[in-house]
Formats: structure tokens, C-alpha cells, sequence
């Protein structure tokens, strides 16, 4: 009797999962992310409005959240991946180089390819950067640091915007000297940078003829652009800059926040945002100071050397979306993700919710103040435009100067065993930098910098990089 009702029971469950197959489970697609949780209610709405969009084009899936800290992201997720729980879809910040050498991290150029919109979006840097490694997809704006400039600041100098390497010294002498803050003290400079020179590169290298970090010496052979004679040119520039005040010459103990202060505060007239987001963020606080006051991006100058921003590291992403190879979902994660990249996923995670960030009245879209904490969760297509622009012009000009101005670098991903060696040079190039800024060390010491740069690891780097280094390049 047990026995017959067991049977029936077992049948009666057969029978019903038999008949509906239209309540079929959709297929569930792990994803771990920084800042994306089920913690936060705007990323759970997110999730949802995304899984239905997807099912009413035929793809029925499941968005699971993994939800790790944001604080010590890399390292949790690490920890989580190597006890042998790897979800779908993995955002990586950093960790993802191991992960790949384990095998776990899936061949994304294929995948890719056949996707209709997602192959679209990427941007000149990512393409590159897949092409050395394919294993991480991060479709945003590569940063890259670009002056800016108070426009009433700009306007009371007389100058027109600056067009070349002279032009920038003298924008730099009047700032110096035109007491644009009025406190009858010639106390500004012209420009300051955070923590060393790297900012200033981004215009200047380029200008001064160091057009990628391996360059080719008179000989033919490939040799550290730290070394070259560009280099010795840029370095003596930026010394004289500060040997006549117009570089901030305490640019080395200047951290980002005080570096924002003293542009805030009128005892510096040019810095450089990183981005166009960093760009409206020095905008609307220089505004809590100056209510009128509005941001001037100011362009690479032409130089001796060229023109441009400096070259773009294409060696790989160093951070972004991987697919695990042991998913049983690749075709699911990536509709996920050519969907992120379509129009109306763009229309979603790029502009948030209607009638929260962004409001819409016929075809007028007007944005809300909400807009300036929204975020993409997964892309910013680069060939997507929102139906209305919030962006300051000074920040939509970055954005166009990146692309317009986009070269690849040679730099490459350096075997391990070279990680002293890459910091001993660092070091030495750093405080040599500072001494021929400072006027501590003459520029005639410059040959004793670079013995003691090859000493210090830079042989063994530049024999390492002749053997990467296609030599008819
Ligand atoms: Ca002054």
C-alpha cells in the first residue's frame, strides 16, 4: 500500500513536470562585481528590469548577485575563486592574471566576434588590449590625465588657449604674475601635478618627442624611453619651469586632495583631471567658491618632438569583466552583455531610472541631480550617445581628445622574476626627477642619472625588452 502510494506520488510528479514546460526554470547566470550587490536596492531594480528585457527577446535568465566588499574587493574575490566557487561572469580589480594562468578565465575575442553589439563598442584601446589579453573586457574611456583651466582665469591673462610649448610658458608667466586672485600677491603658479610628473607627461611627452616607453636610439636599438635624449629635453623643461616659479616646486608632497585645494583656493591656475567624471567633479566644486566659474580644457601642444597625449598602455586591461571557462552559460553571459551594449541596455545602465536620474516628456530627456551618482554598472559603448548630454563641454572636449589623440604604447606585461628590477629603476628615475626639478642635481649630472639607472635593473629590463621587441618596428 506505502509501495503503491510511493509510485503513484513519483508518477504524479513525473506527469506534472512533464506537462509544463513552459514554467521551465530560466537558466541562472552568477555574477560577481564591485559595487553591484544585492545590498544596494538601485542594483537589484537594475537586475531586474535587465533579466526582463532580455526574457522579451527570447532570453530567459536568472542574474544571481554575488556579493562581496567593496573594501578589499580583489582579495576577497580571490579567496572565493581559489576555494573553488567561480561564478559566470567575474569582474576583476586586479588578481585576474593568476586566474588566467590557471586556465579559468575564458578566450573572449571569439565570443566577442559574434555578438552584434558588443563587438561594436569597444573602444581603439580595448581592441588592442584584447589582442595581447583576451581574458578581461572593460568597454569605458581609457583615463587620461588633461589640463584645465578657469575660463575667467583664462580670459583675465589675455591669452588665447594655449597651442604650443611656448604658449603654455607664457599662460604659466601670467598666471604667475597677473595676481588673477586678486590679493595683491604675485603668489601663484602656473601648474602643479600630484605626487611627481606623471601628469604633466601626458601633454609633454609627446611634445618632446618621447612617443612611447621603448624607444629607438640613434643606433637603431630599442632603449628605455627614461633614458633617451626626448626624455633629458622633457626633464630640463620641467626644471626650468620651476626655476621660474611656475611650477608648484612642492608638487612632490602635493596629494590629490591638496592638489584640488590649492586650484580651489587660486594658488595654482592649471591642474589635470584624469577623466571627464574627475573633470565635472573640479567644476562644481570650484563652483562652491566661484558660483560663476566654468572649466576651459586646454589642448596637448604642439613641441619640438610632436603633439598629442601621452601613448596608451595596450599590454592588457588591468581591470574588467572575465568569463569563466567553467560556466555552462557562456551563450547566456554574453547575450547578458551584448545586451549591456545595445542601445537599450546603454538607454539603462548609462542614464539609470525615468523619472529618478533622468526624466523624459515626449522625446525631451532632462537629467536630475540624481545623474551625478549614478553609475554604469557594466559599459559606456563607445559609439552609444545619450539622448541629452550633462556633461561640461570641457569634459566632452577630453573625452574627444582621447580619441582623437589615441596611440598604442610598446609597453608589455613583464615576467615576475623582473618586479625588483621594475621598482629599483622606478626609484632611481623618481629621485633623479626630482633633483633636476628642484635644481639640486644640474642637468649635466644627466649621464650619472642613467649608469645609475642601468645599474639599478635597467640593463637586465632593456635586454629582456630587445627579445619582446619586434626590431623592425
Ligand atoms: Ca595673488
Amino acid at each position: 500500500m506505502l509501495r503503491n502510494l510511493l509510485l503513484t506520488t513519483t508518477a504524479l510528479a513525473l506527469s506534472l513536470a512533464l506537462a509544463v514546460p513552459a514554467m521551465a526554470e530560466p537558466v541562472k547566470i552568477r555574477l560577481v562585481s564591485k559595487d553591484f550587490a544585492t545590498t544596494n536596492p538601485d542594483d537589484v531594480k537594475h537586475v531586474e528590469r535587465i533579466e526582463q528585457a532580455l526574457k522579451a527577446q527570447g532570453t530567459d535568465i536568472d542574474i544571481e548577485l554575488v556579493d562581496l566588499p567593496s573594501s578589499g574587493y580583489a582579495d576577497a574575490l580571490g579567496v572565493m575563486l581559489l576555494s573553488g566557487d567561480i561564478p559566470d561572469l567575474i569582474y576583476f580589480q586586479g588578481g585576474d592574471a593568476k586566474m588566467a594562468e590557471q586556465g579559468i578565465l575564458e578566450d573572449l575575442n571569439p565570443l566577442i566576434a559574434q555578438t552584434t553589439y558588443l563587438k561594436e563598442a569597444l573602444y581603439a584601446h580595448n581592441v588592442e588590449r584584447l589582442k595581447n589579453y583576451p581574458y578581461l573586457l572593460y568597454v569605458f574611456p581609457p583615463r587620461g590625465p588633461q589640463p584645465v583651466i578657469r575660463k575667467d582665469w583664462l580670459e583675465k591673462t589675455g591669452l588665447a588657449a594655449p597651442q604650443t610649448v611656448d604658449d603654455y610658458v607664457a599662460l604659466f608667466k601670467a598666471i604667475k604674475d597677473g595676481d588673477l586672485d586678486g590679493d595683491g600677491q604675485a603668489n601663484t603658479y602656473g601648474v602643479t601635478t600630484a605626487e611627481n610628473t606623471n601628469e604633466l607627461d601626458s601633454v609633454f611627452n609627446q611634445a618632446f618627442g618621447v612617443t612611447s616607453t621603448w624607444m629607438q636610439d640613434a643606433a637603431g636599438a630599442w632603449i628605455h624611453s627614461r633614458v633617451s635624449s626626448q626624455e633629458k629635453d622633457k626633464i630640463a623643461f620641467y626644471a626650468s619651469l620651476r626655476e621660474q616659479g611656475l611650477y608648484d616646486p612642492e608638487y612632490v608632497t602635493t596629494k590629490w586632495d591638496l592638489k584640488e585645494d590649492k586650484f580651489y583656493s587660486g594658488r595654482v591656475g592649471v591642474i589635470f583631471g584624469s577623466s571627464m567624471e574627475v573633470i565635472d567633479i573640479y567644476g562644481g566644486k570650484m563652483r562652491q567658491v566661484a558660483p560663476d566659474a566654468e572649466l576651459v580644457l586646454l589642448a596637448p601642444p604642439k613641441g619640438p618632438g610632436g603633439q598629442g597625449l601621452q601613448a596608451t598602455d595596450v599590454s592588457k586591461e588591468t581591470r574588467g569583466f572575465a568569463v569563466a571557462t567553467t560556466s555552462e552559460h557562456k551563450a547566456e553571459v554574453m547575450k547578458l552583455l551584448d545586451f549591456m551594449a545595445s542601445p537599450e541596455g546603454q538607454m539603462m545602465d548609462r542614464m539609470g531610472f525615468e523619472g529618478v536620474q533622468y526624466t523624459k516628456e515626449g522625446d525631451t530627456y532632462k537629467v536630475t541631480d540624481q545623474i551625478s551618482t549614478w553609475y554604469a554598472r557594466f559599459m559606456a559603448s563607445a559609439n552609444w550617445t545619450p539622448p541629452v548630454e550633462w556633461k561640461s563641454q570641457a569634459a566632452q572636449e577630453s573625452l574627444k581628445n582621447i580619441a582623437t589623440y589615441f596611440k598604442p604604447d610598446n609597453a608589455f606585461v613583464w615576467p615576475a622574476e623582473f618586479a625588483a628590477d621594475l621598482d629599483a629603476t622606478e626609484n632611481v628615475y623618481r629621485s633623479w626627477v626630482y633633483k633636476f626639478i628642484s635644481g639640486e642635481a644640474s642637468m649635466d649630472q644627466w649621464d650619472q642619472y642613467v649608469s645609475e639607472w642601468q645599474a639599478a635593473g635597467g640593463t637586465r629590463l632593456t635586454e629582456y625588452a630587445r627579445t619582446v621587441l619586434d626590431p623592425s618596428n
